[in-house]
């Protein structure tokens, strides 16, 4: 957003000014000028988070000169560019984030060394903020790093939430809920307040109808305005000059002071409306998978909405193009249905505000919004009542109505008196009260609907909106997921990103992962073994000790390390994993020493967060740890099997565990994970895969060859006949299951009480999630798991083998397809 005005010629000389400052003023005196004269820190001794923060503030100026020339040079070009809108992030820290996009790290941790810190150290005092849920949420911010990485003219718009996810404890061996509040205590280096940007969003009001001509025009008018007040982070590439913004919205009171509520002693009133302002983007929902279905939570996606849509069209109208031209110079992607009232709200605009024909405006819009769908949980498809959107957004919901009006007679004309059709196709829900359905909502007002691995691309098509595919095929499109290989491998992993540079003769590959393909012909070479060994046995050493640490549990790196993180959901099976635990507990009780000492030895690595009000998985949560407090003290078990859970999973525990797995679960119940991004982080750092045939597993064992990855349970065309035959007539229960429930009720891990909820949903529900089913092949791929495990060549090689061959899983592709694809955009690099 830099002023046009501004004279090339100035701002080379200020360039220049800049460089010769930067080039005279090394690390340590930059660091040391924002302790002495930022920080105000000049006469106390140096702290580790004092010096983390004058260290970012140093390093910010870098970015920030980066990111001003990149605005600046986008304004000037003024190229088309995508806004990627989602109420979810999940950013990571950034220090090192930032210092390695700028290739500064080697001054870094020089300087850093010198005041007698190591860098690595400081950054750990940064707070990981957690502006989202789980893999949506880290996908955005996988993209936004994909997007600058290669140029492409990128906005992130989301929410400010003053409390992010909340911090999970651990007592008592369950899971307690505290509230993040990630701003407190310190300022945030890595954002920027922008005073001169903000805007009115309206809530609640009516609507009025005028008489224009012989056309009717309407004004939503009256309610309740909120301010909606920009903070941008800086966005850096790696090693480009370009870096993106990233523009969270803060909600406060419009008039920051009511005078006359003032005067008039009605002071509480008037801080009344200021902390319902506030409230908008005080929390994150929690909800993984879930919709909340809460007014406030309407709110923000309003609110978020409402904002940056003000913004776009404020951007393209000082480009002096008219709105006609939106479609040529914007490109909106919708992560999940969170932000779709963006597609009623840009209706609006035009119609009501700029005074557009429905025609023009409609072709605008869908020319315009694209579309992801994340899941196909049929309790994760956001739907709306129909009466809180008449109080809350009167004129949207009038436009929704008009919309499907529309969409209907369409219908209606391809399909005559095909009733069944007409309601399936509906946005609106005849329930009572009626309803309206996003996901449709968003498929009618997009050009692009895509799922984001084959076979979810093929579930959304075939069971989700078989009549919407039907209608539109040619909208309907696979995007596969990806990751970035900057903080998913060069930061999470050194030792790794240090073998691969050195066998593949630079640098080259984290831009470009393919490269690792190389490495698949070496993967028998002995040096390369000896080194690919050494760099897992480094970051098992570091995991070691921090389950030490932090669970005061000992275990031994030569165990092998089987990691199942993610969020407990039902669905993805955690429990699957701790009744084969229980499983593998009892066969070592019952094993002779013989037995014993060909045993692999096991440590189990659990962590995750339960949504506040999922019981189900707040119990699970409670039998991993009464398992891992009986088995970890069993000394009959000793190095055998150890369990943990370790606490609240985030960013930078998972940049821990990740590069130190063997072996990663991945055993959502077939057709459920709709990709899974954590199983590309895993297999990229060299770990292996075991995991059933659903989401983006599939297309990772197409690309590392299947007999690379340990595959078991159903295949997602069989769940449902499965389901069926099963209450027609329950199958007998394996054994080996049959004894763990047993064990639990027979109180071996403390009350059965305690987990009576769990068993019933598995022995007198219905097994909707196969884990019965699933149970034998899944021990009988854990057996294999164990088999190719002691020998360790052959294990080492199916490990290079499969990172190798992970170069499709780059954020890097996906984006790229998403660009050429759904975008249309071109990379617009910034020059030196
Ligand atoms: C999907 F629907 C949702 C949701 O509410 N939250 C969420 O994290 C995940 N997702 C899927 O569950 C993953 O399979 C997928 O990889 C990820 O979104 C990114 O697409």
């Amino acid at each position: 957003d830099e002023p046009l005005e501004l004279h090339v010629e100035e701002r080379k000389r200020q360039h220049a000014l800049a460089q010769e400052h930067l080039k005279v003023e090394p690390v340590e005196a930059s660091v040391l000028r924002h302790v002495q004269y930022t920080l105000a820190r000049r006469h106390q001794p140096l702290t580790a988070p004092d010096l983390y923060l004058a260290t970012a503030l140093s390093v910010r100026e870098r970015l920030i000169e980066r990111w001003t020339d990149t605005q600046s040079y986008y304004t000037t070009k003024d190229p088309k560019r995508v806004c990627y809108l989602s109420l979810e992030y999940l950013v990571g820290r950034c220090l090192q984030n930032t210092i390695h996009n700028l290739g500064v790290e080697n001054e870094y941790t020089r300087g850093i060394a010198a005041l007698g810190y190591e860098l690595e150290d400081l950054a750990a005092e940064e707070h990981d903020p957690a502006l989202g849920n789980g893999g949506l949420g880290r996908l955005a911010s996988c993209f936004l790093d994909s997007m600058a990485t290669l140029n492409y003219p990128a906005w992130g718009y989301g929410l400010r939430y003053r409390y992010g996810m909340f911090e999970q404890r651990i007592e008592r061996g369950q899971q307690r809920e505290v509230p993040d509040y990630w701003l407190q205590g310190h300022t945030n280096p890595w954002e920027v307040q922008r005073l001169d940007i903000s805007y009115p969003v309206r809530f609640y009001g009516h609507v009025h109808a005028v008489r224009q001509g012989c056309n009717l025009r309407y004004q939503w008018e009256g309610g309740e305005i909120v301010k909606a007040q920009a903070f941008d982070s800086p966005i850096p590439g790696y090693r480009t000059r370009n870096t993106n913004t990233m523009r969270l919205w803060s909600s406060c009171a419009w008039d920051e002071f009511d005078l006359n509520a003032f005067n008039a002693g009605q002071l509480a009133a008037a801080s009344e409306a200021r902390v319902r302002a506030e409230s908008i983007s005080a929390v994150l929902y929690p909800n993984d998978h879930t919709d909340a279905g809460k007014e406030l939570r309407l709110k923000q996606q309003f609110f978020f909405v409402s904002a940056t849509l003000q913004d776009v069209v404020r951007r393209l109208k000082r480009s002096r193009r008219p709105l006609a031209e939106l479609p040529d110079k914007v490109a909106i992607q919708l992560n999940d249905t969170h932000p779709t009232i963006a597609i009623p709200e840009l209706m609006r605009i035009m119609l009501d505000v700029e005074g557009l024909e429905w025609a023009e405006a409609w072709s605008i819009s869908t020319r315009t919004f694209a579309y992801t769908n994340h899941t196909i949980l049929p309790e994760a498809l956001e739907r709306w009542p129909v009466p809180l959107l008449e109080r809350l957004l009167p004129r949207h919901m009038q436009i929704i109505y008009e919309i499907n009006h529309r969409h209907l007679q369409e219908v209606e004309a391809r399909w005559p008196h095909d009733t069944e059709r007409l309601s399936a196709l509906s946005i609106i829900e005849e329930s009572f009260p009626k309803m309206v359905r996003m996901a449709v909502l968003a498929i009618v007002g997009s050009h692009s609907v895509n799922g984001v691995a084959e076979i979810h691309t093929g579930l959304v098509r075939t069971r989700l909106f078989p009549q919407l595919a039907d209608m539109w095929p040619e909208r309907f499109n696979n995007k596969t997921n990806g990751v970035t290989p900057r903080r998913w491998l060069l930061l999470a992993n050194p030792s790794l990103a240090a073998l691969l540079t050195k066998w593949l003769g630079g640098q080259g590959w984290v831009t470009d992962i393919e490269r690792l393909r190389i490495l698949k012909a070496h993967a028998a070479n002995p040096d390369l073994q000896q080194e690919w060994a050494a760099s897992k046995r480094v970051n098992k050493l570091r995991l070691a000790d921090y389950i030490q640490r932090h669970c005061g549990v000992e275990v031994s790196a030569d165990a092998l390390f089987d990691v199942h993180v993610k969020r407990i959901h039902e669905y993805k099976r955690q429990l699957l994993n701790i009744l084969s635990i229980v499983h593998r507990y009892n066969v070592i009780k019952a094993a002779s020493p013989e037995e014993r000492a060909h045993m692999v030895p096991h440590v189990k690595v659990f962590a995750g967060k339960a949504a506040a009000g999922y019981y189900l998985a707040k119990r699970v949560i409670h039998l991993i740890n009464s398992v891992a407090a009986v088995v970890n003290g069993d000394p009959d078990v000793g190095p055998l099997l150890k369990v943990v859970f370790l606490a609240n999973y985030n960013v930078s525990l998972a940049e821990v565990i990740i590069p130190a797995s063997d072996i990663s679960q991945h055993i959502s119940t077939a057709g459920m994970e709709a990709s899974g991004t954590s199983n590309m982080k895993f297999a990229l750092n060299g770990g292996l895969i075991l995991g059933t045939m659903d989401g983006a597993n599939i297309e990772i064992a197409d690309a590392i060859g299947r007999h690379n990855m340990f595959v078991f349970g159903a295949a997602a065309e069989d769940t449902d006949g499965l389901r069926r035959e099963m209450a027609y007539q329950p199958p007998p229960t394996d054994e080996r299951l049959q004894q763990v429930y047993s064990c639990i009720e027979a109180g071996a891990f403390g009350p059965a009480s305690d987990f009576r909820a769990i068993l019933d949903s598995l022995q007198h529900g219905n097994d909707f999630y196969l884990l019965a089913h699933d149970f034998p092949s899944y021990l009988e791929a854990q057996a294999e798991v164990d088999r190719v495990f002691v020998n360790k060549a052959d294990w080492i090689h199916r490990s290079i083998v499969s990172a190798s061959c992970m170069g499709r899983f780059s954020s890097d592709r996906t984006i790229s397809e998403y660009a050429a694809n759904i975008w249309h955009l071109e990379a617009v690099p910034c020059p030196e």
